[in-house]
């Protein structure tokens, strides 16, 4: 069981703590071009923003405020101020337009907020009454990074929280809805660098992190921010992060974590194995631990990299709620096809929809309790989401008779056609093993005689030709591969998959209306 001081900080203890245990001098937060801050130079910074927004701003204790930009030093910095000025940060992604922004201000009660000037535009255009904004990264005086200059050296008091005072509301739409603000405490944003980070990943001090998720998203800031620091490693901070941008950083800066998602996965293989634009031959030989989430990671992604890279990837299902994985599995524990096991601190089971749990090797939702859980802010959304202590998640998985969690489905993507239970992801799998196959997603389509047929959508591999040959060779192969009412009977082309700006996929905008 995980035990903290009842007061605590958790900005003083990954930061200020990880700088007098590591040494201030350890280089912590690197750049694609090149900068370097040291852990030292991150506590200083970090304090000389905490300064700014308490006394330039009016910022006390308790105040949500809203963190938005490009994964960049300066963005940590402000995350760490708010932390330590006793704050609540409010992350929310770059790609985040001005409507979605005014929503989550709203819910949120954002009164401030600290934004990367080229993201300014759309908060701007969100008109959030009562905001006091302050941009960094552009020019002028009052410029964050100037007014931080202009403080005094002495180190900023950080204010004496409690391990249980709300100090991060990320939000989640789910692929669908108004979104929802997911509070955590102090505690929580160690507890899962010292459940999922120390127990599964085990990172070492020589470690260098790097990855796709931006900081916005729980999947980002846990592992590019929370758990290098709680170990003592350092992060290659990636404004862009494609896959090309992934690799190249790889090689040229020797990244030995990387936290991607499995379409990501994919994308590389492609380049790595000369399907891509020519930039095969990525020497990715720094990498040493590779974590996938976000997404099912289908067992061809995972022995595809294996085979690749010899590296098998830490496959892993978090949740906004949840704050980051909780169940997962690495080295020789790693199952292809299953996501892992409970993360310890964590327990899980199997249940039906009045919360009895099935039996192993039944589908049924997957709930789960740990030292992290859901609390919605204000959303009565709350009580679906955690039922008799159970978080509850809204996927579907099947736990075999050695304890691996499967994934099936979202539950709300399972496809009920003609009386038989049909998981999407499954046949996207199979799908995705066609080497003219990208991308794949899969719906239920209402139908009169079957209630609903399994429908495809395919992103093709660049030069495969979008005719009905295609169709029926890739209809074929699905035959092959899977019970044959599995089979997808439509099958459309598209020239990407709909996704939301955390890359997962928005299945909801593939349905027909019922
Ligand atoms: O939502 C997710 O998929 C996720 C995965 C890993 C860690 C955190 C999150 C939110």
């Amino acid at each position: 069981e995980l035990r903290y001081p009842d007061r605590l900080n958790c900005g003083v203890e990954l930061l200020d703590r990880a700088a007098e245990r590591f040494g201030a001098d350890r280089p912590c937060l690197r750049t694609a071009d090149g900068q370097v801050w040291s852990y030292g130079q991150l506590r200083e910074r970090s304090d000389r923003v905490a300064r700014v927004l308490v006394e330039d701003m009016g910022v006390v204790p308790g105040n949500r405020v809203l963190l938005r930009g490009p994964s960049t030093p300066w963005l940590v910095a402000s995350w760490f101020a708010v932390m330590k000025a006793g704050a609540v940060a409010v992350t929310v992604l770059a790609a985040q337009r001005a409507r979605e922004l005014s929503t989550i201000a709203e819910i949120a009660g954002v009164r401030h907020a600290l934004c990367d000037a080229r993201s300014a535009d759309d908060l701007a255009k969100a008109g959030i009454p009562g905001l006091t904004t302050v941009l960094f990264g552009g020019e002028g005086p009052d410029d964050l990074v100037r007014l931080a200059e202009g403080e005094p050296d002495a180190a900023f008091p950080a204010v004496d929280t409690s391990a249980d005072d709300v100090c991060l509301i990320a939000f989640t739409s789910g692929t669908t809805g108004r979104p929802k603000g997911c509070m955590h405490f102090h505690r929580d944003v160690l507890a899962i660098a010292d459940t999922f980070s120390r127990h599964v990943l085990r990172p070492r001090e020589d470690d260098l992190f790097a990855g796709s998720p931006p900081l916005g998203f729980t999947f980002g800031l846990g592992g590019l921010v929370v758990f290098p620091l709680r170990a003592g490693a350092s992060t290659l901070l990636l404004e862009r992060a494609s896959p090309d941008t992934l690799l190249e950083a790889v090689e040229r800066h020797r990244v030995s974590v990387l936290f991607t998602a499995p379409t990501a996965y994919r994308a590389m293989l492609g380049r790595l194995d000369g399907h891509g634009d020519g930039n095969d031959g990525h020497d990715v030989s720094s990498l040493r631990r590779c974590v996938s989430a976000g997404e099912n990671l289908p067992s061809g992604t995972w022995h595809s990299w294996h085979e690749r890279t010899g590296l098998r990837i830490i496959n892993g299902i978090g949740a906004t709620e949840m704050l980051h994985i909780f169940i997962s599995a690495a080295d020789e524990g790693a199952r292809p096809g299953a996501t892992g096991v409970p993360v310890p601190g964590y327990r899980a089971r199997i249940v039906d929809t009045d919360g009895r749990e099935v039996p192993d090797g039944q589908p049924g939702l997957l709930a789960v309790q740990g030292p992290t859980g859901c609390r919605y802010l204000g959303d009565p959304r709350q009580s679906e989401y955690v039922r008799d202590g159970w978080n509850v998640t809204g996927d579907t998985y099947v736990r075999d008779c050695e304890g691996y969690f499967h994934y099936q489905a979202r539950a709300d993507d399972m496809i009920i056609s003609a009386g038989y239970n049909i998981a999407g992801p499954e046949v996207e799998e199979a799908l995705l093993r066609h080497p003219d196959v990208r991308e794949a997603a899969v719906v239920g389509k209402p139908d009169e005689e079957r209630g609903r047929i399994v429908k495809a959508f395919v992103v093709l591999r660049d030069g495969v030709r979008r005719d009905e040959e295609t169709v029926r060779a890739l209809r074929e192969f699905a035959k092959a591969e899977m019970t044959p009412f599995k089979c997808p009977r439509e099958i459309a082309f598209l020239d990407a998959l709909p996704r939301t700006a955390t890359g997962k996929l928005q299945r909801f905008r593939l349905r027909d209306p019922e």
